[in-house]
């Protein structure tokens, strides 16, 4: 808790030049509904990003495109502390030590890195290994109580309550035990890929017809909608083994803000061809005046450099305590 407002802290890699509808709906969208309730910490994080190869020149635009859309996504930077991972050296040094208190057993277990390691398995490195230790001390180095992510996170988030129980067992009350907060399903939690609607979406699909950006042309969104893939019963209704049309229909009822039943009600009788062309197109108006803030934002680095500058000396300012802490307690010096 800082002042009477618990603590929210979470991030997205810039491991693409534009996040993905699943990306804001999952995480993101929830995230800008928090930002008064809540002391909120957001960060690109692009040194979890370095875990799969990067083009350096590239990362450096991701980073801060995907900073600018934070902002055109909502997030404001007087009220909420937004900065770069890589400039606030704590995530290294906490992370170096929670490795030490993290078993090989409980990381081999992650889902995410088995998927990783089949995606990538020309560089199946130590750091996509221990992915879920740095994740785990963006968290504890600021004591957060909520952690707003898609439910593809929530083992990750397990391990991170299971580390923070360990080191408080250890040593004392070291640690603010998180809570994950996830979307109700169906409300975006898990947004799959257009193209195979069994996987979900992700920034890093290579096949680009599955996925939408954020930052994708109203004609490109429309497009790919169309092409999506369903199923041959031709009836807009949700429904198990329904996974390409139960996909759409919550994109739907996410970005026009209705029920899964009321949007149900509103394609019965219709057929798939006018019913993707109604979801292609409420994405489409729902991030028009996201994109046109992003490109004002993208018109402004100045400003932009200004709120990853002001965001990482916020960012020390609340970690510093909780650094020394742990730094006394597994026995270093500290002056
Ligand atoms: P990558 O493809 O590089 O692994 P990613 O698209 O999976 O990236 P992350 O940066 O790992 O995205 O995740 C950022 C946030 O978006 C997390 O909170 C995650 O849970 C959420 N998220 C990612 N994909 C989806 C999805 N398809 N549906 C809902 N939420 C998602
Ligand atoms: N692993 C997350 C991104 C992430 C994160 C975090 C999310 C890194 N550090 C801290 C919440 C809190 C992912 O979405 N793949």
């Amino acid at each position: 808790m800082i002042g009477d407002k618990k603590v929210i802290f979470s991030g997205i890699q810039p491991s693409s030049d534009s996040i993905t509808l699943g990306n804001y709906l999952g995480a993101l969208k929830n995230w800008v509904t928090l930002q008064d309730e809540y002391n909120c910490i957001f960060s690109v994080v692009d040194m979890h990003a370095i875990t799969v190869r990067q083009e350096a020149a590239q990362l450096r635009k991701n980073t801060i495109s995907l900073l600018a859309q934070y902002l055109a996504c909502g997030l404001d930077a007087e009220k909420n502390i937004i900065f770069v991972q890589s400039h606030v050296s704590e995530h290294a040094e906490l992370s170096w030590i929670l490795n030490c208190y993290t078993q090989m057993g409980e990381l081999n277990r992650m889902t995410q890195f088995k998927d990783k390691s089949q995606k990538h398995p020309e560089n199946i490195n130590a750091g996509l290994f221990t992915y879920p230790v740095l994740m785990a001390s963006d968290i504890l180095l600021y004591q957060a109580d909520l952690v707003p992510v898609g439910v593809d996170q929530k083992q990750h988030l397990e391990l991170t309550r299971d580390i923070a129980h360990r080191f408080n067992s250890l040593y004392g009350d070291v640690f603010t035990v998180p809570e994950p907060y996830i979307p109700e399903k169906n409300a975006g939690a898990k947004i799959m890929s257009l193209q195979n609607p069994t996987a979900k979406m992700s920034k890093s699909d290579p096949n680009p017809n599955g996925c939408i950006a954020l930052l994708d042309k109203p004609e490109d969104i429309i497009r790919k909608i169309k092409r999506a893939v369903t199923d041959s019963e031709a009836v807009v209704k949700y429904a198990e083994g329904k996974d390409g049309v139960n996909n759409l229909l919550t994109i739907y009822s996410a970005v026009t803000n209705t029920s899964i039943k009321d949007a149900e009600k509103e394609f019965e009788g219709k057929g798939y061809g006018d019913f993707k062309l109604k979801v292609g197109e409420a994405v489409a108006e729902h991030l028009k005046p996201i994109q046109e803030k992003y490109e004002d934002y993208m018109k402004n680095k100045d400003y932009l450099e200004s709120v990853y500058k002001n965001g990482a000396e916020a960012a020390r300012r609340v970690n510093r305590r909780t650094m020394a802490k742990v730094k006394k307690k597994v026995g270093f010096i500290v002056d």
